[in-house]
C-alpha cells in the first residue's frame, strides 16, 4: 500500500456546496443518483481536473451541467472518477451509481444488517456510495431523498430534519432529509428497514424541544431505555459543562446487529452496534450499562467536538477522537465516580495503549504517515489522546482551559480544523506558549520517568530528581524531552499530609531536580497524583513508604496504584523465581482497606483485582514467558484467597445480603463489584465450598452481573460445576447474541491448553458467525486476549490467529485487522514464542491478494 503523508496535504481543487442524494433502495440494485453543486477552490492551485473517489463503484450515468457527459470527457474506474478538463467556473455534476447491499461483507458504505438497510462511512465508506471528493475538508450541505418498498422499509432516515415524506405507487414510499450543517462525507448516514423505536424530547438551554428517537430491531424496544436516559444525561451535560446546544430538530439512534465499529457520530442521526444500545438487567452487566453510558454520551459529544469542527485531513484524528474520550471520561466520573473512572481509564490506557506505544506499532497520537487509515482507530489516538487534553487542563488550569474550548468552539465552528489550530486557543486563552507540549502530538512512545527523592535531615530539604527517558520507537529511533506534569504531595511516614498540600512540577528536560525546604521528618512522596501524565513510573521508595501511601494517600488513585505496586512486586520477584518472598504488606495493605467502612465499595474492589497478566508481563517488558506470569498471578491470587478468607467472606456476606430490585446505578454496581471481586478471590484456589458459593449465585443471579461474575470464578477450574454454567447460560439465553458473546468469551478465556480445541469448535457452532464482527471478536478476539493460551509455547494459537485473520480478510478487512492488534506484542515475548510468532506474520505477509488494512498491519507489525 502507498503511504500518504501529512506534509503532502493540500487543500482540495474543487469544493462541493450541496450534494442532493437521491437513493432508491434494493437489496440488489440499489440506485443512487448524487447531484453535487462543484466550484473550484479559490485557495488551491495547481491543476483543477475534477478527480472523485470511489470504491468498488459502477456508474451507469453522469452528466455535467443537465448534459451526459461525452465518454472521452472523462475516465471512470471502480476506484475513480477523473475529469481531467472540467469548466472554470461552478458546475453540477449528476452521477448515478448501482449498488448491492446484500453483498457488501465490509460493512463500509450502504450495507444490510438482517435486513435493515444502513451505512458506515467513517473514515473512506462514503466513495463506496457515489463518487466524490472523500476527505474531510470538504463540507457541504446534504439533502438526501430516499426511496424504497414500504412494507420492507417502512421507516427511511438520514441526516438533518424530515422535510417531505409520502407514499408513492407500486406499495413504494419515500422521505426526504434535510441537514443545513455543511458536513464531512464520512458523516454522512442513512437507514432503511422495518424497526421498532422509543421516544423521548429534550428541551434545550435555549428552550427549544428536540425530539429523541432510538430505533431497534423488532422485540428489543424494551431494551432502549438505559440508552435513552444516558442520551438525555449527556445532552444537559454538554450545556452544562461545555456550554454545547443540540442543533437540529431531532436527534436518532439507530442500533444495528452487525458493525464494525462500537458506534458511529453521524450527524442527527448516531449508528450504533447493538451492543452499546440494548440492555436489561438480565442480559447487561453492570460494565455493559456504564460502557452503554459512556459510548452514547462519546457519539452525541461529537456533535460539537468532531461535527461542527471537524478534522482537516485524518492525520488530525485525534482533535476529535482525543477530545471526544476527554469529554465521555468526564461525563462518566461526574455522573459516577471521579476516583473510579480514573482508575478505570488508566487501567484501560496501560492495557491497551502503554502495550501499543512499546511495540511495533506504535505510532505518534497525530502520525505522519498513514498507508490505511481504517488502522489508525487505535488506543493512542483515543486514549493517549485524551490523556494530552488531561495534561493540557492540569497544565494551564480548569478555568483557562474551559476559556480555551470556547474559543475553539467560537473561531471554527464550521472549520475542518487542525492541531495546531485547536492548541493555539489555549496558547491564547492561558497566554502560554505550548510549543514544547505539542510534541505530544508528534513523538510516540510511553516517557519513563524516575523519581528519586533524599530527604536531608539537617537541612530540612527534600530534593526530588527527575530524569526522563523515551525508548525508540519505529520512524523515531531518538526522543526528545516531553512537558510531563506531575501532581506531587508528601506524606510524613504516619501517613499524615505534610503541610506543602499539592504541588504541580512541571519535568520539561531529560532531568531536573526540585527541593523543598522546611520538611522537618522524612517524607512520603506521592507523584503523579491522579495519574496526572501518562508515564511509566520509577522511584526509590521503599516497601515501607508504598505501604503509607496505600493505606492513607488521599489521592484515591495513588492509594490504588500503592497497593497495586506492591502486588507488582510480589508478582515480578516470583515470576524471576522468588518464590520465598512474602506477600505481607500487599496482605496488611488489602486487609486495611477491606476493613475501612469509609471507603466506597468500588474501590475496594479495584484494590482486590490483582493487576492482569498484560500488566506484569508489561512491567517485566523483555524475555516474557506467559506461563510464569500465569503461574505467578495463580499464586498470588491463592495466597491472597488463603489469608484473606474471612474478610472476603465478610464483604460477601455483607453485599450478598444488601439485595433489592436491580439498580445500574454507581452505587449498587459497586457493591455488587466488591461482592464479585470477593468472590472471585474466595473460589481463586478452587476450594470446594467457593466453588460451590460462585455456583449457587450463578443458579440464583436475577440479573446478568453476578451471573457472569459467579461464572468468572468458576470459569478458571477444570470442575463440571464451570461446564453445568456454559451450558445452562447457553441454554436460558441461546436466542440473545449479546449474550452469546458473553458465552463465547467466557469460554475463550479458559487458561487451559483444551482452550484451543474448543475455541475451534466452537467456530462451528450455531450460535456462531464469521460474517458478525461481535461473534468473531467475542470468541477469536477474546482467545486472542487470552495470555497463557494465544502464546502457546508451540505457536498454535499464533497460526490460528493469522490464519484466521486471512480467511476473514476478503469479506471484512477491517476486522481481519482488527485480530491482528494481538501481536502488537509480540517483539518483547521469550526468543521461542516471539520466533513462533514471527513466522506466523511472515506467512501472512506472503499471503496472495491481501487487502491493503491486513497488508498494512502485518508490514508494520514485523517491521
Ligand atoms: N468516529 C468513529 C466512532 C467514534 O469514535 O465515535
Ligand atoms: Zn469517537
Amino acid at each position: 500500500p502507498i503511504a500518504i503523508r501529512l506534509e503532502d496535504y493540500r487543500p482540495p481543487d474543487w469544493l462541493v456546496d450541496t450534494v442532493h442524494l437521491d437513493i432508491d433502495l434494493h437489496p440488489t440494485e440499489a440506485r443512487v443518483i448524487a447531484t453535487l453543486k462543484m466550484r473550484p477552490n479559490p485557495d488551491a492551485d495547481g491543476a483543477r481536473a475534477i478527480v472523485l473517489d470511489g470504491d468498488e463503484l459502477k456508474l451507469s450515468r453522469i452528466t455535467l451541467d443537465g448534459k451526459t457527459l461525452d465518454p472521452r470527457a472523462y475516465v471512470a474506474t471502480p476506484e475513480r472518477l477523473t475529469i481531467p478538463r472540467p469548466p472554470s467556473g461552478p458546475i453540477t455534476l449528476e452521477i448515478e451509481t448501482l449498488l448491492n447491499p446484500s453483498t457488501n461483507t465490509q460493512l463500509m458504505g450502504l450495507y444490510q444488517s438482517n435486513g435493515i438497510y444502513c451505512t458506515q462511512c467513517e473514515a473512506e465508506g462514503f466513495r463506496r456510495i457515489t463518487y466524490f471528493p472523500d476527505r474531510p475538508d470538504v463540507m457541504a450541505v446534504y439533502t438526501t431523498r430516499i426511496e424504497a418498498d414500504k412494507a420492507a422499509a417502512p421507516i427511511l432516515l438520514a441526516n438533518g430534519n424530515m422535510t417531505e415524506s409520502g407514499d408513492i405507487d407500486n406499495g413504494r414510499h419515500f422521505a426526504v432529509w434535510h441537514d443545513p450543517f455543511p458536513k464531512p462525507s464520512y458523516l454522512f448516514a442513512m437507514v432503511g428497514g422495518d424497526l421498532a423505536f422509543i421516544e423521548d424530547t429534550f428541551r434545550t438551554m435555549s428552550g427549544r424541544d428536540v425530539a429523541l428517537k432510538i430505533y431497534v430491531e423488532h422485540g428489543k424496544a424494551h431494551l432502549c431505555d438505559y440508552a435513552m436516559d444516558s442520551l438525555k444525561r449527556s445532552m444537559r451535560w454538554d450545556e452544562e459543562v461545555f456550554g454545547r446546544e443540540y442543533d437540529l430538530d431531532i436527534f436518532m439512534i439507530v442500533a444495528v446487529a452487525d458493525f464494525n465499529m462500537g458506534a458511529m457520530e453521524n450527524k442527527g442521526l448516531n449508528i450504533f452496534n447493538d451492543k452499546y444500545v440494548l440492555a436489561s438487567p438480565e442480559t447487561a452487566t453492570d460494565a455493559d450499562y456504564a460502557s452503554i453510558e459512556a459510548i452514547v454520551a462519546h457519539e452525541y459529544f461529537h456533535n460539537w467536538t468532531g461535527n461542527r469542527i471537524t478534522c482537516r485531513d485524518w492525520f488530525q484524528l485525534c482533535l476529535k477522537e482525543g477530545l471526544t474520550v476527554f469529554r465521555d471520561q468526564e461525563f462518566s466520573a461526574d455522573q459516577r465516580s471521579a476516583a473510579l473512572e480514573r482508575i478505570g481509564d488508566v487501567r484501560n490506557l496501560r492495557a491497551i495503549q502503554f502495550t501499543e506505544d512499546s511495540g511495533p506499532l506504535a505510532h505518534p497520537v497525530r502520525p505522519s504517515m498513514y498507508r490505511e487509515i481504517n488502522n489508525f482507530y487505535t488506543p493512542t489516538i483515543y486514549e493517549k489522546g485524551a490523556e494530552i487534553i488531561r495534561m493540557l487542563r492540569v497544565m494551564i488550569g480548569r478555568e483557562d482551559f474551559r476559556r480555551g474550548m470556547d474559543l475553539y468552539f467560537d473561531r471554527h465552528d464550521g472549520d475542518a480544523a487542525t492541531i495546531e489550530q485547536f492548541i493555539a486557543c489555549f496558547a491564547e486563552a492561558s497566554k502560554r506558549d505550548l510549543t514544547h507540549f505539542s510534541q505530544w502530538y508528534s513523538q510516540a512512545g510511553t516517557p519513563h520517568v524516575a523519581a528519586e527523592g533524599q530527604w536531608n535531615a539537617e537541612a530540612k530539604t527534600y530534593r526530588l530528581d527527575l530524569v526522563q527517558n523515551t525508548l525508540p520507537t519505529p520512524g523515531q529511533p531518538s526522543k526528545e524531552p516531553q512537558v510531563i506534569p506531575l501532581a506531587v504531595a508528601l506524606f510524613d511516614e504516619q501517613g499524615r499530609a505534610m503541610k506543602t498540600d499539592e504541588h504541580l512540577i512541571v519535568l520539561d528536560r531529560a532531568s531536573q531536580s526540585v527541593e523543598f525546604r522546611n520538611i522537618k521528618s522524612r517524607p512520603v512522596l506521592s507523584i503523579n497524583r491522579e495519574f496526572s501524565a501518562p508515564i511509566v513510573l520509577r522511584t526509590n521508595a521503599t516497601e515501607e513508604d508504598t505501604q503509607v501511601l496505600a493505606a492513607h494517600d488521599t489521592d484515591s488513585f495513588n492509594r490504588w496504584q500503592a497497593i497495586q505496586t506492591l502486588a507488582m512486586k510480589w508478582l515480578v520477584a516470583h515470576v524471576r523465581g522468588a518464590e520465598a518472598n512474602t506477600a505481607a504488606p500487599l496482605l496488611d495493605a488489602l486487609k486495611n482497606v477491606l476493613a475501612d467502612r469509609k471507603l466506597a465499595p468500588a474501590f475496594v474492589a479495584q484494590a482486590l483485582a490483582m493487576p492482569t497478566e498484560g500488566d506484569i508481563a508489561g512491567e517485566i517488558a523483555k524475555n516474557v514467558d506467559p506461563d510464569a506470569i500465569f503461574r505467578a498471578r495463580k499464586a498470588l491470587r491463592g495466597t491472597l484467597s488463603e489469608e484473606l478468607r474471612a474478610s472476603l467472606q465478610a464483604a460477601y456476606d455483607t453485599y450478598a445480603a444488601s439485595r433489592g430490585p436491580f439498580n445500574p446505578d454507581a452505587k449498587s454496581a459497586g457493591e455488587r463489584a466488591l461482592k464479585n471481586a470477593a468472590l472471585d478471590l474466595l473460589a481463586a484456589n478452587g476450594d470446594a465450598k467457593a466453588i460451590a458459593l460462585a455456583a449457587r449465585q450463578f443458579a440464583d443471579a436475577d440479573n446478568m452481573t453476578d451471573r457472569m461474575a459467579a461464572l468468572a470464578a468458576l470459569m478458571p477450574h477444570d470442575i463440571p460445576e464451570r461446564e453445568q454454567a456454559f451450558k445452562a447460560l447457553y441454554d436460558r439465553f441461546e436466542n440473545d447474541p449479546l449474550v452469546i458473546d458473553k458465552w463465547l468469551t467466557m469460554q475463550a478465556m479458559v487458561p487451559e491448553a483444551a482452550t484451543f480445541d474448543r475455541i475451534k469448535a466452537l467456530t462451528e457452532h450455531k450460535a456462531f458467525s464469521f460474517k458478525n464482527p461481535n461473534r468473531v471478536r467475542a470468541l477469536i478476539g477474546a482467545f486472542a486476549g487470552n495470555p497463557s493460551q494465544f502464546n502457546r509455547p508451540d505457536g498454535a494459537g499464533y497460526r490460528y490467529l493469522t490464519e484466521t485473520a486471512v480467511a476473514i480478510d476478503p469479506q471484512n478487512p477491517q476486522l481481519a485487522a482488527r485480530l491482528m492488534g494481538a501481536f502488537k506484542t509480540w517483539r518483547r515475548l521469550e526468543p521461542g514464542r516471539a520466533a513462533a510468532a514471527e513466522a506466523a506474520l511472515k506467512a501472512v505477509a506472503k499471503a496472495p491478494n491481501l487487502s491493503r488494512d491486513l497488508a498494512d498491519i502485518v508490514g508494520r507489525a514485523l517491521a
